[in-house]
């Protein structure tokens, strides 16, 4: 997982830190010549010479006249050095805007070759440089301060929902009802039959609307799932209305008991108006209490542009970001919070129904710049 944009991170904070080490291999080596003339270093008659105010010097040849004989004359000696302020400030370096300009070309080149959105990296820029401008790094820290500043960055553009409040949130309505809504194949039922185990896991009985009446075989898909999982599924014909299928699961809800009734819903190649009205009527007579958007993070900056229009035209709550573990960029998973404003709240990490793993920023950057 991520393992491109990985490894462009580390390449590139390598690159970084061998830029500011230069500079502060440079500032080593003039503190080694300055140290040469320092008072501690002199030994005990070069101490003494300091006493003088002034050598008895002959002065350079074109500094006389012609006629003057060369006679010693007193010459004014250089000012004795200043004494550097210690040896661990000649070690430092301040974070200046060239430095910063070169971390952020670095950074940025990374992240747009993963597929991560333009305005997503300017606010990386800009979190950066409020972060790293004026910072003291010594040889030492230099990789250290970097490292922590980027994934610093990465943190605040992500947005996650912990699972233990959505969990708390969905726990106090019954039934709590929530639409899954996405483009097709890019992992809509798969990702609900998961989200169903792991509802059962947490003491929750749900209930499944077979409102995907539009892809032939969808409904027998998730019958083999709900089959699989011991949940009840509420299905009409093909070509039946997807809304009426969710208003009858939800009626079944209420009278059996079930805690959270879970709608699928079918997609489309493209997001046409067909789509958008279907879900639109989905939504309108369900009335879910959360709505979360699906997509295959595989596909980058699409997944992005989907989201947007799912969210203008339909309304989310979440994203679950699916196919996660084939995803070598992680573009999408670095910009769609960003970018819709909402949180990503799981990813998909593989066909079966455990490989859903609660998204965690905090976590997620760690991985990305371990
Ligand atoms: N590797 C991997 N594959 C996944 C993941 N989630 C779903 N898939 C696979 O993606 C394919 C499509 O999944 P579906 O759940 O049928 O997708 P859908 O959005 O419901 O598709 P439509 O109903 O046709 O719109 C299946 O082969 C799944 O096994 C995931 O997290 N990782
Ligand atoms: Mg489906």
């Amino acid at each position: 997982m991520f393992d491109f944009i990985k490894k462009k991170i580390k390449d590139s904070i390598n690159s970084i830190q061998k830029k500011l080490v230069k500079e502060e291999k440079i500032e080593e080596r003039e503190a080694a010549h300055d140290e040469t003339a320092l008072p501690a270093q002199e030994t005990k008659e070069q101490e003494k010479t300091h006493d003088k105010p002034a050598t008895l010097k002959v002065a350079p040849k074109e500094e006389r006249s012609e006629e003057e004989p060369a006679a010693p004359r007193r010459v004014q000696e250089e000012e004795p050095k200043k004494e550097p302020q210690g040896k661990k400030k000649l070690f430092a370096h301040q974070i200046n805007d060239v430095d910063i300009q070169n971390i952020y070309g670095e950074i940025r080149e990374s992240l747009l070759e993963n597929n991560v959105a333009l305005s997503v990296v300017e606010a990386i820029r800009s979190d950066l440089k409020e972060k790293l401008k004026g910072k003291d790094v010594s040889l030492l820290s230099t990789r250290r301060d970097v490292e922590a500043a980027v994934k610093d960055s990465i943190k605040d553009i992500l947005m996650d929902y912990p699972v233990d409040d959505f969990l708390a949130v969905i726990k106090a309505k019954k039934p709590y009802i929530i639409l899954f809504i996405g483009v097709n194949g890019v992992g809509k039922t798969t990702t609900l039959a998961k989200f169903a185990k792991f509802l059962i896991k947490n003491g929750l009985k749900p209930v499944v609307s077979a409102s995907d009446t539009f892809r032939a075989a969808s409904i027998e898909q998730l019958e083999t799932h709900t089959k699989k999982l011991g949940v009840e599924i509420i299905k009409h014909n093909y070509g039946a209305d997807p809304a009426a299928v969710a208003f009858d699961a939800i009626k079944h809800a209420r009278t059996s008991g079930a805690d959270v009734v879970l709608i699928d819903t079918a997609g489309r190649s493209d997001i046409n108006k067909n789509l958008l009205d279907e879900l639109k009527k989905v939504k309108r007579v369900s009335k879910p209490d959360f709505t979360i958007f699906v997509g295959d993070a595989l596909t980058g900056n699409d997944v992005v542009n989907q989201a947007k229009i799912f969210d203008k035209e339909v309304g989310i709550d979440a994203t679950i970001l699916s196919k996660a573990d084939v995803d070598k960029k992680g573009g999408a998973v670095l910009s769609i919070s960003y970018i819709t404003k909402k949180p990503i709240i799981f990813l998909g990490t593989g066909q079966s129904y455990e490989d859903l793993v609660p998204f965690n920023k905090e976590k997620t950057a760690d991985f990305l710049l371990e």
